[in-house]
C-alpha cells in the first residue's frame, strides 16, 4: 500500500516553489513574509535534500538487492565545500531553481552565498577525497565514504596587521545536509585490559575487557552522481558519552561536576580537525579519533557485510576498503582483531582475509608528516591492537628472514616497531603490510616511494604490490559549477555537456585553438572572471587591481616546500627592478597582480612569518606611487573551497613551484589549467604529466630536477654554499627593514643563508625569474596566449576523477559500477 505514497521530488518549478514554501511555513515555521535569505536557502535546501534522500534510498536498495562488491573509502577529511550549488547541477535542476528562486524573490547567487563551507579537511588529500565521492557516484560505484563529523572544521583565518589569526569553524548551527541516524550507534572501547582466556575446546583466545566506552553515532550525508539516479553515502561519526546525558551514578553521589565532565570528554573526540598538513605530532587525542573513526566504520562495514550470511572467506570479494593515507591504518588491526577475538577465526584465515580487503594510498614522501605512534601511548588506549600488532610484526619478520637469511640489517630497516626510546609503530610499513595494493598519487611519486622511502618493501613484496595512480579533479564542481560560462561556451562546441562524463571529450576544442570568433568569447568570459575576482579582492582588502593585468596567483597551504617563500621573494626581485626602471622601460612591463591565500598550521612559525611577509611587502608595493598598475600583491584571507571556485577561474597563471621530489601530486594545478590558465611549475608531482598531456610549450617550467636535489643538499652542508646574486639583493631590502622590522623575517633568511637552504630556494631562483620574465613576454602576445590556454584545456581529458577513480576500481577494488535501471 505504501507504493503510492512514496516520495518524487519535484522536476518543475511549480512543484519546487511549492516545497520552499511549505519547508519555511511548516519545517523552519517561518512565514513567507518574513523570510529572509537564510530562510530560503534552507528551504531551497531542504528541498533538494529530499530529492536526494529518495533517490539515495533506492541506490541503498538496489546494491542491497544486486549484493555485489563495496568500496569503502576511509578518510580521516572530506573537504567538500558547498552542497546546494552542487547539488543543483548533479540532480540538472539548477535552471529550474534558479527561476523558482527568482519567482520568489530571490538571486539564486546571494542564495548558494548563505551556505557555510563544509570544511572537514586541511588540503589536498581531503579535497581529493570530496573529488572521489564525487566521481563515485556519478560513475554509479556502490561506494562509501566514512569519516569524523567534526563539529569544528579548519579553522577560519583572518589577516590582522599583516598576522594570521585563527578563529574557530563551528559549521553545524544549521546543517541541512546531514541526516541525523540515531538508530546507528557503535559503542567504543578505550584502554582497559587484556585477558587471556581457554575456549571450551581448549584454544588460547583473548578478550578485551574493561576501559571506558564511548558512543559513535552516524550522521549520513547524500552524495549526488551527475547525470544519474545514484545518491551514495558519506557516514560522518559523531562521539558522544555512553551513559546519555551524565552518569547518574556519579550525579546521585553528588559529583555532579565531574559526570558532566565525562560527558565532554567523549564528545571532546570529534570536536576538531587537526590543523596540521603533512605533519605528524603524536598527540593521543589524535590517536582516540583515528581508532574512533576506524571502528566504528568497520563495526558498519562488518555488520552489512553479516547481513548476506556468506562465508568469512568471501569478505574479499564484497568489501574493498581504501585507506586514504595512513590515518586509518588501525583498521588492519582492528579487522584482524574482530575475526580473531570475536569471530574465532584462527591467525592465518583472519590474516588472509585482512591483507586482501586494503589497499593504502600513500599521499607524502616528506618524513615529518609519517606518523607514528609511541608504543607506551598504544599499550594504554589499545592494549590488545599493540599485542596483534606485534603479532602480524613477527609473522613479517620470520617471513623477511626467510627470504633474506644473509642481510643482517633489513629487519630493524622494515621492522613495524621503530627500535627507539620510546619504541615507536611505524604506520606506513603496518599499512603496507596489512594491504594488498600501495599506491602513489603521480607517476614521479609513485616511483619515488619505490625508490626511496619503501625501497625494501619492493624487495620483500615484488613490484607488482606497488603501483600509481594519478590524482584527478571532479570536472562538475571544477569546471561546470566554478565556471559557468566556460563550461557553456565548450558545451556550445562539443555537442552538449557530455564532456562533464567523458572528459577526453575536450579534445574536439583543439580545432578552435586558431578560431577567431571563439578565441574571442574564450578571453571574454576569462576577462568576466577576472573582474569577479578584483571585486572580491576590492570588497576584502580594498586594493584596486586593474583586471587587464597578468593574474599570478597561488593558493594552497603555506609550507616551506610549497616555496611560497620563493614566490614573495621574486616578487621583491621584481619591485626592485621596477624601482630601478626608467619611465620609459616601465611602459614596456606587462602589469601583474599577484595573488597568495592560504592557511599556515597555528604552530608553523616559519609558514606564518611567510604570510606576514606577503602582507607587509603587499602593504609597500600598493602603495608605492613608482609602482602604480605595474604590480599589486594581494593576500587573500581565508582560503577555502568556495573560495577556491571564484579564484582558480580567475588566473592567467598560477605558481606551482614546490622543490623537486617533495610535491607527491598537486591537484589544483589541474583545475587551474582546466580553467584556461597557464602554469608556471617545476618539474614535480603531476606538473609533469600535464606537461606531457598539454605539451611543454603550453607550460612554464624551471628549475632542478629531483634526482639532483641530494647532491645540491650535500654541497650546501659540505662545499661552500654562494648565494643567487638577486636573492642577496633581497635579503639586503629585507634587512634594511624595508617590509617592516627585519628582526621578523631572520628565521625565513637564515634558513637560506644559514641552514643549508633545505628546499632550495636560491639554487632556484635564478631561473625561477628568468622563466617569469618569459611569462611576461609571452603574456604581452595575447592571441598567442589564448591559443596556448584552449590547446591545454582540450588536452586535460586525462586529469578527471573520473579517470582516476576507475583506475582504482579496476586495479586495486576490482569493482563493477551498479548502473540504475531505465526509468529508475
Ligand atoms: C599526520 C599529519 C598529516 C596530515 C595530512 C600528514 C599528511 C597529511 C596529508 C597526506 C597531506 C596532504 O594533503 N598531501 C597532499 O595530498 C594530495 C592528494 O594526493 C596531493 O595532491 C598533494 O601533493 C599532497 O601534498
Amino acid at each position: 500500500a505504501w507504493k503510492k505514497f512514496a516520495a518524487k521530488g519535484f522536476s518543475t518549478q511549480e512543484d519546487f516553489e511549492r516545497e520552499v514554501v511549505r519547508h519555511v511555513e511548516t519545517t523552519l515555521a517561518r512565514s513567507m513574509f518574513n523570510c529572509d535569505e537564510t530562510a530560503a536557502y534552507a528551504a531551497a535546501s531542504l528541498a533538494f535534500r529530499d530529492r536526494l534522500i529518495t533517490e539515495w534510498n533506492r541506490t541503498q536498495q538496489r546494491q542491497t538487492f544486486a549484493d555485489g562488491k563495496r568500496v569503502y573509502y576511509l578518510s580521516l577529511e572530506f573537504l567538500m565545500g558547498r552542497a546546494l550549488d552542487n547539488a543543483m547541477l548533479n540532480v540538472g535542476l539548477k535552471g529550474v531553481a534558479k527561476g523558482g528562486l527568482a519567482d520568489l524573490g530571490f538571486r539564486i547567487e546571494d542564495i548558494i552565498n548563505q551556505e557555510h563551507d563544509a570544511a572537514l579537511g586541511n588540503g589536498g588529500l581531503g579535497r581529493l577525497a570530496a573529488c572521489f565521492l564525487d566521481s563515485l557516484a556519478s560513475l554509479n560505484y556502490p561506494a562509501w565514504g566514512y569519516g569524523l563529523r567534526y563539529r569544528y572544521g579548519i579553522f577560519k583565518q583572518e589577516i590582522v596587521d599583516g598576522y594570521q589569526v585563527e578563529v574557530p569553524d563551528y559549521w553545524l548551527d544549521f546543517n541541512p545536509w546531514e541526516f541525523p541516524r540515531h538508530d546507528v550507534v557503535v559503542d567504543i572501547q578505550f584502554y582497559g585490559h587484556v585477558r587471556k582466556y581457554q575456549d571450551t575446546q581448549g584454544k588460547q583466545c583473548s578478550s578485551w575487557e574493561g576501559g571506558e566506552i564511548v558512543k559513535a553515532v552516524a550522521y549520513d550525508v547524500p552524495i549526488p552522481g551527475f547525470d544519474t539516479p545514484a545518491t551514495n553515502n558519506l557516514r560522518l561519526w559523531s562521539s558522544k558519552a555512553a551513559s546519555g546525558e551524565f552518569d547518574f551514578q556519579k550525579f546521585n553521589s553528588g559529583d555532579y561536576e565531574s559526570s558532566v565532565a565525562d560527558q565532554q570528554r567523549a564528545e571532546t573526540i570529534s570536536a576538531v580537525l587537526y590543523p596540521n598538513d603533512n605533519l605528524d605530532r603524536g598527540k593521543e587525542l589524535r590517536l582516540k579519533q583515528q581508532y574512533f573513526w576506524v571502528a566504528a566504520s568497520l563495526y558498519d562495514i562488518v555488520r552489512r557485510f553479516k547481513k548476506s550470511k556468506r562465508a568469512w572467506s568471501e569478505f574479499p570479494d564484497q568489501v574493498a576498503i581504501q585507506l586514504n593515507d595512513t590515518h586509518p591504518t588501525l583498521a588492519v588491526v582492528e579487522l584482524q582483531r574482530i575475526l580473531l577475538d570475536l569471530e574465532g577465526l584462527e591467525w592465518d584465515e583472519a590474516w588472509a582475509i585482512v591483507s586482501k580487503t586494503f589497499g593504502y594510498t600513500n599521499h607524502t614522501v616528506l618524513p615529518e608528516a609519517l606518523e607514528k605512534w609511541s608504543v607506551p601511548l598504544f599499550q594504554n588506549l589499545l592494549p590488545r591492537h599493540l599485542q596483534i600488532i606485534y603479532e602480524i610484526n613477527l609473522y613479517f619478520l620470520q617471513s623477511v628472514e626467510r627470504k633474506f637469511p644473509k642481510d643482517r640489517d633489513i629487519l630493524g630497516r622494515v621492522s613495524i616497531i621503530e627500535e627507539s626510546q620510546p619504541k615507536m609503530v611505524r604506520m606506513a610499513y603496518l599499512a603496507i603490510v596489512g594491504s594488498h595494493k600501495v599506491n602513489g598519487v603521480a607517476e614521479l611519486h609513485s616511483d619515488l616511494i619505490k625508490t626511496t622511502i619503501f625501497k625494501d618493501f619492493v624487495k620483500i613484496f615484488g613490484p607488482d604490490k606497488f603501483t600509481n595512480v594519478t590524482n584527478g579533479i571532479t570536472p562538475r564542481r571544477w569546471l561546470h559549477q566554478a565556471n559557468p560560462r566556460l563550461s557553456e561556451l565548450i558545451a556550445s562546441k562539443t555537442g552538449g555537456l557530455g564532456f562533464l562524463k567523458d572528459l577526453n571529450i575536450l579534445n574536439d576544442l583543439e580545432k578552435y585553438a586558431d578560431d577567431k570568433e571563439f578565441k574571442k568569447e574564450w578571453a571574454e568570459i576569462k576577462y568576466a572572471n577576472k573582474v569577479r575576482l578584483a571585486k572580491h579582492i576590492k570588497s576584502t582588502t580594498s586594493v584596486t587591481v586593474n583586471p587587464s593585468a597578468l593574474f599570478d596567483i597561488q593558493v594552497k597551504r603555506i609550507h616551506e616546500y610549497k616555496r611560497q617563500q620563493m614566490n614573495i621573494f621574486g616578487v621583491i626581485h621584481r619591485y626592485l627592478t621596477i624601482k630601478a626602471m626608467t619611465p620609459e622601460e616601465r611602459k614596456k612591463l606587462a602589469p601583474r597582480v599577484s595573488i597568495f591565500g592560504g592557511k599556515a598550521a597555528p604552530g608553523y612559525w616559519m609558514a606564518k612569518t611567510i604570510i606576514h611577509l606577503i602582507n607587509n611587502v603587499g602593504s609597500v608595493v600598493n602603495k608605492d606611487p613608482d609602482v602604480g598598475d605595474l604590480l599589486k600583491v594581494i593576500f587573500l584571507e581565508d582560503y577555502n573551497v568556495s573560495k577556491a571556485e571564484i579564484i582558480i577561474p580567475a588566473s592567467d597563471i598560477s605558481e606551482h613551484i614546490s622543490t623537486a621530489g617533495t610535491e607527491a601530486s598537486g591537484t589544483s594545478n589541474m583545475k587551474f589549467v582546466l580553467n584556461g590558465g597557464l602554469i608556471i611549475g617545476t618539474c614535480d608531482g603531476a606538473n609533469i604529466e600535464i606537461t606531457r598531456e598539454i605539451g611543454e610549450n603550453n607550460i612554464f617550467l624551471f628549475g632542478n630536477l629531483a634526482e639532483d636535489v641530494e647532491d645540491l643538499r650535500h654541497a650546501h652542508t659540505y662545499g661552500s654554499h654562494t648565494l643567487d646574486p638577486d636573492l642577496t639583493k633581497v635579503f639586503e631590502e629585507i634587512k634594511k627593514g624595508t617590509f617592516g622590522d627585519a628582526g621578523a623575517f631572520s628565521a625565513l633568511v637564515g634558513a637560506i643563508e644559514e641552514h643549508g637552504d633545505y628546499y632550495l630556494v636560491s639554487d632556484d631562483f635564478h631561473s625561477y625569474n628568468q622563466t617569469q620574465a618569459l611569462v611576461d613576454e609571452a603574456y604581452k602576445n595575447q592571441d598567442e596566449w589564448v591559443s596556448k590556454c584552449i590547446t591545454s584545456v582540450s588536452r586535460m581529458g586525462f586529469f578527471s576523477s573520473d579517470r582516476c577513480i576507475n583506475e582504482y576500481a579496476e586495479s586495486i577494488w576490482n569493482v563493477e559500477p551498479l548502473a540504475p535501471e531505465k526509468g529508475d
